[in-house]
């Protein structure tokens, strides 16, 4: 019985530390972000790609075979905060996700962007998921 019941509670646990990191942050408390200092260099991070406008580096607690991150330099903290000012900015980061992706994951993959404590952010600073390499399920929990 037990057997049967474990992986269930590791899911769920494993869900429920994620929602309450999210839970836990806000944009208010991040004026400066992981994020921030992971472009900056002054933390290292799997970089897989990177140039004047973004950059991409893999998730350090992958929900997937392949999960890795692509941000914007500049510091928006949420997609919310985006305008009409970052139209090409933001067509720039999905088209950099777009060509990552495309490379390593010819079956298919799916991006994520979380927005706010209800979407499930921890880091206020915009990112969008790309995650693959396995069959995703739908709907999203
Ligand atoms: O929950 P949201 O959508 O805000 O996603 C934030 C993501 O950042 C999570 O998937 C984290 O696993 C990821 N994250 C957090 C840190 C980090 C990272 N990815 C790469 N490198 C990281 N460093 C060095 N430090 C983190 N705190």
């Amino acid at each position: 019985k037990w057997k049967r019941l474990r992986p269930i509670l590791i899911h769920s646990n494993k869900m429920s530390s994620e929602v309450d990191k999210a839970l836990g942050a806000n944009a208010e408390s991040q004026k400066e972000t992981i994020f921030d200092k992971i472009i900056s260099k002054q933390i290292p991070a799997d970089i897989i790609f990177e140039d004047d406008k973004c950059m991409a580096f893999n998730d350090v607690n992958p929900q997937a075979p392949v999960h890795f991150l692509v941000i914007p330099k500049k510091r928006i903290p949420k997609l919310d905060d985006s305008t009409e000012d970052d139209s090409s900015l933001l067509g720039h980061v999905m088209l950099t996700a777009k060509s990552l992706a495309q490379k390593r994951l010819p079956n298919g993959y799916r991006l994520v962007i979380n927005n706010g404590p209800d979407g499930c952010q921890s880091v206020y600073h915009l990112h969008i998921h790309i995650l693959g390499g396995r069959q995703m399920n739908w709907p999203p929990g």
